[in-house]
């Protein structure tokens, strides 16, 4: 949010207070105030200690479990009532067959907090309307609708409670059932002419302000379904204010405005809310500067569905909240739990592994602040609570050490994590270490204690120092070999992958993305410029230029079979002078899905 937006809100909340004070509504606290930067920080602080939530997905849509008229419906669990074209006459029919008679909210809750989990997101409505929890402004919810006659919003917020767990909402804006909210489904036959928007936002807002005074106080209020062109940026503006007056603390994401662009989960510019939603993606660089959250399903649906088989292993999503951590966001992982009540059985199996890991590491996860590297020259993550640096090697390296560079502070101590946490950790003599200025070597022992991800700890004499310049020297035979994993990617979508015959700067779907290199040249002179790349048929033909300085090489990416096959491209020939220089790949057209998978350029002294 721009700092002109801010300031134009924090009026916009400080007259409205006053207006609210002499008004004297009674149900709502006092409008927040114009909120400093510090009191935001207050606000946001639990959440961004915490690191680690559960999402859940439940409703009606968990009845068919993604199958209709006996065959599957194509998408995710909880577009079903969309994707099998459900007139919503019959879909109302499955409120019936909801009785989830295992629901068990304290087992729920502890599965979560036993995962290392902080708080829970859970779905009081989705798009389908249907309402988890006993409100006045409707009987298409579970107390008036179903067998079940139950308030699951209640049950779970008073788990949450006694589990000293956060409890938090998932509220859609979309509402396909509702009669005022447009556009309907196409193949909704429902008059629209007495359809009133405005009407529906005050029904939206009666709901939100049960849900804050009846369920609350809540952590957060994670809003969705804000796409369609009925939702405008002005509403978003209402209902965030709306909102954080009802409960001046409340955390919202910023899907309760226009600014979230798609799945990359946030644009800059003159949009409300307090952190970002990457969804199924986490962001190649983070999003630096601003409060953000990942949210991963773990197989391929939100919402249950009985054939949906695809799990991520524990290992997967160990590092992913790893990875996420060390670029300073929050990892929001989701269960689909069946119409009987449970949460599917490989989901629980996941998260207790997960929390296994996390009880030994936690210290490395929850409160931690994001990696000062911009790259680690091994195969892991970095996080740092103040002096120390939490160095997560997935990959035990050959030579049994860990090589950093650029460090200007003083390394201390190193030591493994798990040893500093034994009873013995008096005794331990930590890991050796040899410091050669900014340049850090520490000693390994010969095999990974965790292989999913050892926690190498190193403490400074202060705060991380980096120095983040990072060039490439020519090898023995005077050529520059610039190699994927060593680029510098600039840009939300593109980024580095490897395994599987990939090891090459990829995803590269947004043209304005582009990737350079620092190179330091001790030879002067001319070289033949080659770039190896691969691409699928339907991404052939992209345009790209490479420069160094005002030099500038073009070229296409041909089609070279498949994104693993690779071809060399001879360029042409560059002039280098003594010193550091960069050289940018850039895409100057993207007739395709993706510009490119690079692998590298490689530059031979003439
Ligand atoms: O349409 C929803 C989807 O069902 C799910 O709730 C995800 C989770 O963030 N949000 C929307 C798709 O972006």
């Amino acid at each position: 949010m721009s700092r002109r937006s801010l300031v134009a809100l924090s009026f916009m909340l400080l007259a409205l207070s006053c207006l609210t004070a002499s008004a004297g509504w009674a149900q709502a606290q006092s409008a927040p105030a114009a909120e400093t930067p510090r009191q935001r920080d207050t606000r946001m602080n639990w959440w961004r200690e915490a690191r680690f939530g559960l999402f859940i997905h439940w409703g009606l849509y968990a009845v068919p479990a993604g199958q209709w008229d006996g065959k599957p419906a194509s998408g995710t669990g909880e577009w079903i009532m969309r994707n099998a074209k459900i007139p919503v006459s019959d879909y109302e029919k499955l409120a019936a067959q909801f009785n989830p008679v295992k629901f068990d909210a304290r087992r729920w809750v502890q599965i979560a907090k036993d995962a290392g989990m902080q708080y829970i997101v859970i779905t009081s409505k989705h798009h389908d309307g249907f309402c988890l929890f006993d409100t006045r402004q409707t009987d298409y919810d579970v107390m008036d609708a179903t067998p079940f006659k139950r308030d699951i919003l209640a049950e779970l917020s008073q788990a949450c409670r006694e589990a000293d767990i956060k409890f938090c909402l998932y509220h859609s804006i979309l509402d396909w059932h509702h009669p005022d909210f447009l556009p309907r489904l196409p193949w909704d036959t429902r008059p629209t002419e007495d359809a009133d928007f405005d009407r529906y936002t005050k029904y939206m807002k009666n709901e939100l302000r049960e849900l804050v005074t009846q369920y609350g106080p809540l952590g957060v209020l994670w809003f969705d379904g804000e796409w369609e062109g009925t939702w405008t940026h002005d509403r978003g503006e209402d209902l965030y204010r709306y909102v954080r007056e009802l409960q001046p603390g409340i955390i919202i994401n910023n899907r309760v405005d226009k600014g979230r662009a798609g799945m990359a989960g946030l644009t800059v510019g003159e949009f409300l809310g307090d952190f970002g939603t990457p969804e199924q993606e986490i962001p190649a660089n983070g999003l630096p500067g601003v409060d953000w959250e990942s949210c991963m399903t773990m197989n391929d649906t939100w919402g249950f569905r009985s054939d949906d088989h695809n799990w991520k292993s524990a290992e997967t999503m160990i590092r992913m909240l790893i990875d996420i951590a060390s670029k300073g966001g929050n990892f929001l992982l989701n269960v689909g739990p069946t119409a009987e009540g449970e949460i599917p059985e490989p989901s629980v199996e996941r998260l207790a592994a997960i929390g296994a890991w996390v009880r030994e590491n936690d210290e490395s996860v929850r409160g931690t602040t994001a990696s000062p590297f911009r790259r680690l020259p091994f195969d892991g993550r970095c996080t740092v609570r103040g002096h120390r640096l939490y160095l997560h090697v997935f990959n035990w390296p050959a030579d049994h050490a860990l090589k950093l560079e650029g460090v200007r502070n003083k390394a201390v101590s190193a030591d493994l994590l798990s040893r500093l946490r034994s009873p013995s950790a008096r005794r331990s003599q930590g890991l050796p270490i040899r410091q050669d200025g900014t340049s850090v070597r520490i000693e390994l022992p010969p095999r990974a204690p965790d292989k999913v991800a050892t926690v190498v700890v190193l403490d400074l004499d202060g705060p991380p120092n980096i120095d983040n310049t990072f060039f490439i020297r020519s090898g023995a035979d005077g050529s520059f070999e610039l190699a994927a994993k060593d680029a510098d990617v600039h840009g939300q979508t593109a980024r580095y992958e490897h395994g599987g015959g990939k090891d090459n700067i990829g995803y590269w779907t947004d043209a304005g993305d582009w990737v350079s290199w620092t190179l330091r040249c001790e030879k002067p002179g001319e070289y033949d410029v080659a770039m190896t790349v691969a691409a699928a048929a339907d991404s052939a033909d992209a345009e790209f230029t490479v420069e160094v300085g005002p030099q500038q090489l073009e070229g296409r990416v041909p089609a070279t079979g498949s994104w693993t096959e690779r071809k060399t491209l001879e360029l042409g020939r560059v002039k280098l002078a003594a010193g550091d220089q960069v050289l940018t790949v850039k895409a100057k057209t993207k007739p395709g899905y993706a510009v490119m998978n690079l692998f590298g350029v490689k530059l031979t002294p003439r």
